[in-house]
């Protein structure tokens, strides 16, 4: 290892041991790691090709993948070999991990959810390539200025990217505008734009460097032969196009989590990485098979949400218009190709692109779209329709193109059924499955973690890494005392590292004897960071009339982002920085409550936060929230959970035990019918002196005293347009962090209960997703082989 990283920091970086800086030693470790990949990568392509078994295609517009050094070393068993190399050449593995950025080609939970599925086909030994745009450009960097949120670019692409390999032989040629033509009874689509797709691909290698499959990313260069041909012409701006066009295309992740950019942009984006990805696919297929209605049994295509739900049409339109198969013949095999997974049902977040718009980008897909249409209206008379009024809806097209379409939680996969596809539900009945989430083990406990991974593993050995269900052993520990005392020592670390880190970073000093109650997810009003922020201001004043009762100490650590057009998120963030300026500035709680907002966060900040984590704020108003992951991790890592009956939290209660949890809320019926009560939040408020109390103090301007007014507004809409019922749930909120306040005074129960939570999180792990969507979407199989060396 270390000649191999000395020889890359000569040969690939060009410096000499001497006058290299950490980030130089860090690409010379990536580039050493990758090179160890690249076996197992190999191996495995060779036998999906020699066995001709079926692969599955995951299509996302988002990757939130993060750092990649200490992950790849894990999977493939180099840690200690990095470490004691480095050591030897002077350096320091610690520092050389921090160097390296954060990948942040995703939002949120949708984009995260894709990164752990990679790590978890790649472990099952599943043939599988991931696709998606390799963004210039990643989730926007988040700083305060005066408590309000500040956006910068991103750059991580400033910098090289060890991990890609770049493939300029893999292009493809995608059209935009331009018209149809048709003639004995073949259309012609002549674009008036085209970029070329170009690929760089990331190995993604499984636990025990068992298997290896690809992540490819799309970058779109300028089309050069075609510029020069109308340069010469003298058409100058026809010449520029393309390299305009390539220019934006691949530039900039959308950071609208949830919602609906509903922008020209966004859709080329869309039709650019997902055409590119279904030629890429068709190629690999042709060059070994000469019918193409074997394809069902070769590929499997799964649409992370809509965003690649134009998958669809450009299926059938190649093999309409290139391989001659009929209309209704395509559809039909397109559709056993493809599968859908909505994450949401937040109506602003449904995509609906105007028909105007996508005929003028797309007019081929249009027609196609109209086809499909037809198509489903003969066979289902009175059918929902894609088409309404003038706008495509790209859910109804995704459910309609789609043989198996899933919701993320069993609760979600009910309020689909009953809720935005309850026509198409009826008429397919058998079409929606539920495939609840999980997370990757290796990242979210085993490298996140060090202290409590090593504490499990001396307990039950490593198996659990590859086969989390293995955590139920640590159940029988929950009366253990040696134990639960280890157990404990283990959180009490990861709490100190964490205070170190807030003590450097936010120059703020907290207690690790503290509870950590901590609230980390994208900035939104469904997810209810408000109610959190106002019981901390509830709970700050009662301490502060009886700062001498019996209290137990609290560190509220919040972390986010809130999209940039989202007024009403950026009010809260505003929020929560000036309530924690005042609490963490009053002497006479300083001992008791602490307020923490470090800016930016992101994977990496996750991956500090959770393993320190006592308290797991999953507060969703209930039928919201579709699943939720980052309750699953925070429960893995020995978190205990206050949330509501919303997404998968309603699993997580039942897997852990309800005695475990601390449940609170409207359930998501109750939801529903209070907002037909007139009045409803008024009277929530007038009901409960102690929100009465909190809400005139923000309104008076105790939080805000430069400017008295500044959350009018945001109160305002509290007492007459609560959609997401704050006030409702506040006083069973309230009420129940008090109990939280009551059991945390007793260690030895807090311990054993989180015991149980991270003993019986196995569940959630991302391989038992996958497997479902192997088995009743895919029908892949894991190889059998990688199997028994994952459990063994
Ligand atoms: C859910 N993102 C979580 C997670 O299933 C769930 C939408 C439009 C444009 C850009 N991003 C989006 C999402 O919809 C999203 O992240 N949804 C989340 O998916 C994985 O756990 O509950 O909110």
């Amino acid at each position: 290892m270390k000649e191999e990283i000395l020889k890359h920091l000569r040969n690939s970086q060009g410096k000499d041991a001497a006058h290299s800086s950490v980030y130089d030693w860090r690409v010379a470790l990536s580039l050493a790691l990758r090179d160890r990949m690249v076996d197992h990568w190999f191996r495995s392509t060779r036998e999906t090709y020699e066995s001709g078994a079926k692969r599955v295609y995951y299509l996302s517009m988002e990757f939130l993948i993060g750092r990649l050094v200490e992950d790849t070393a894990a999977n493939l068993g180099l840690v200690q070999e990095a470490k004691t190399a480095l050591a030897e050449l002077g350096q320091d593995y610690e520092a050389i991990v921090l160097n390296e950025p954060d990948a942040a080609l995703g939002n949120g939970g949708l984009g995260r959810l894709a990164a752990c599925f990679m790590d978890s086909l790649a472990s099952l030994g599943i043939p599988a390539y991931g696709y998606g745009i390799r963004y210039e450009h990643g989730l926007f960097k988040q700083d305060f200025v005066d408590g309000s949120q500040v956006e910068t670019a991103e750059t991580w692409l400033s910098q090289r990217n060890a991990w890609e390999f770049a493939r300029p032989e893999v292009q493809f040629r995608i059209g935009f505008g331009g018209h149809v033509e048709h003639h004995e009874g073949k259309a012609h689509w002549h674009p008036w734009e085209t970029v070329l797709a170009t690929a760089y691909d990331t190995p993604v290698i499984g636990w025990k460097g068992s298997w290896g499959n690809t992540l490819r990313l799309w970058s779109a260069k300028p089309e050069a032969k075609f510029d020069l041909k109308s340069f010469n012409r003298g058409d100058y701006l026809a010449a520029g196009r393309s390299e305009a066009l390539a220019r934006t295309i691949s530039r900039v992740l959308y950071p609208d989590d949830t919602t609906d950019a509903g922008k020209e942009l966004r859709l080329k984006q869309e039709y650019f990485f997902t055409a590119a990805s279904i030629m890429d696919l068709l190629r690999r297929f042709l060059s070994d098979h000469d019918n193409i209605r074997e394809l069902p049994n070769a590929v499997a295509i799964q649409l992370n949400d809509t965003h690649p739900a134009i998958a669809g049409p450009e299926l059938v339109r190649l093999m309409v218009d290139e391989h001659d198969v009929p209309m209704a013949e395509a559809i039909g095999l397109a559709r056993q190709c493809l599968g859908y997974t909505n994450h949401t049902l937040l109506p602003e977040a449904l995509e609906r692109w105007h028909i105007g718009l996508l005929g003028r980008v797309l007019p081929r897909h249009l027609e196609i779209i109209r086809a499909i249409e037809d198509d489903q209206q003969a066979k289902h008379p009175g059918s929902p329709r894609i088409l309404e009024q003038d706008h495509v809806r790209m859910g109804e097209l995704a459910f309609i193109m789609a043989h198996k379409v899933n919701g993320v939680s069993a609760l979600h996969t009910d309020l689909v059924k009953e809720t935005v596809f309850a026509d198409l539900n009826r008429i397919h009945p058998k079409r929606i499955v539920n495939e609840t989430n999980g997370i990757t083990p290796r990242r979210w406990l085993h490298t996140c973690n060090a202290p409590l991974s090593e504490l499990v593993t001396q307990e039950i050995g490593e198996g659990w890494v590859g086969d989390l269900e293995q955590l139920k052993a640590l159940n029988q520990k929950s009366g253990d005392r040696t134990f639960l005392d280890a157990f404990s020592a283990a959180k009490r670390q990861n709490k100190e590292q964490l205070a170190d880190w807030i003590a450097q970073s936010c120059d703020i000093q907290i207690d690790p004897a503290a509870m950590f109650d901590i609230q980390i997810k994208r900035i939104h009003e469904y997810k209810r960071q408000l109610m959190n922020i106002l019981e901390t201001i509830a709970l700050w004043n009662e301490m502060h009339d009886a700062p001498n009762a019996e209290w137990t100490p609290r560190v509220k650590i919040f972390g986010g982002k809130a999209a940039p057009g989202y007024h009403v998120a950026k009010q809260i963030i505003h929020l929560i920085n000036d309530v924690a300026r005042v609490i963490n500035n009053d002497r006479v709680t300083k001992d008791l409550l602490k307020v923490v907002y470090p800016p930016n966060y992101n994977v990496t900040m996750a991956e500090r936060l959770i393993p320190a984590a006592d308290l797991s704020e999953q507060i969703s108003t209930a039928g919201k929230e579709a699943s939720g992951t980052g309750n699953m991790k925070f429960a893995l890592n020995g978190a205990l959970t206050i949330g509501t009956l919303d997404g998968a939290n309603v699993e997580i209660r039942e897997h852990v035990g309800s005695e475990n949890f601390f449940l609170f809320g409207l359930t998501a019926q109750e939801v529903v019918e209070r907002r037909h009560v007139h009045g409803f939040s008024r009277a929530a408020i007038e009901a409960s002196p102690r929100l009465t109390r909190v809400l005139g103090q923000i309104f008076e301007g105790v939080f805000s005293p430069s400017d008295p007014s500044r959350y009018h507004g945001l109160i305002g809409t509290l007492y007459d347009h609560d959609y997401f019922l704050v006030t409702c749930d506040f006083d069973s909120y309230f009420d129940t962090q008090r109990r939280v306040d009551e059991v945390y005074r007793n260690p030895q129960n807090w311990a054993a209960m989180a015991l149980r939570n991270t003993a019986n999180m196995g569940w959630f792990s991302s391989d038992r997703t996958i497997k479902g969507y192997a088995r009743d979407i895919w029908q892949v199989n894991a190889s059998e082989k990688v199997r028994l060396e994952l459990t063994g």
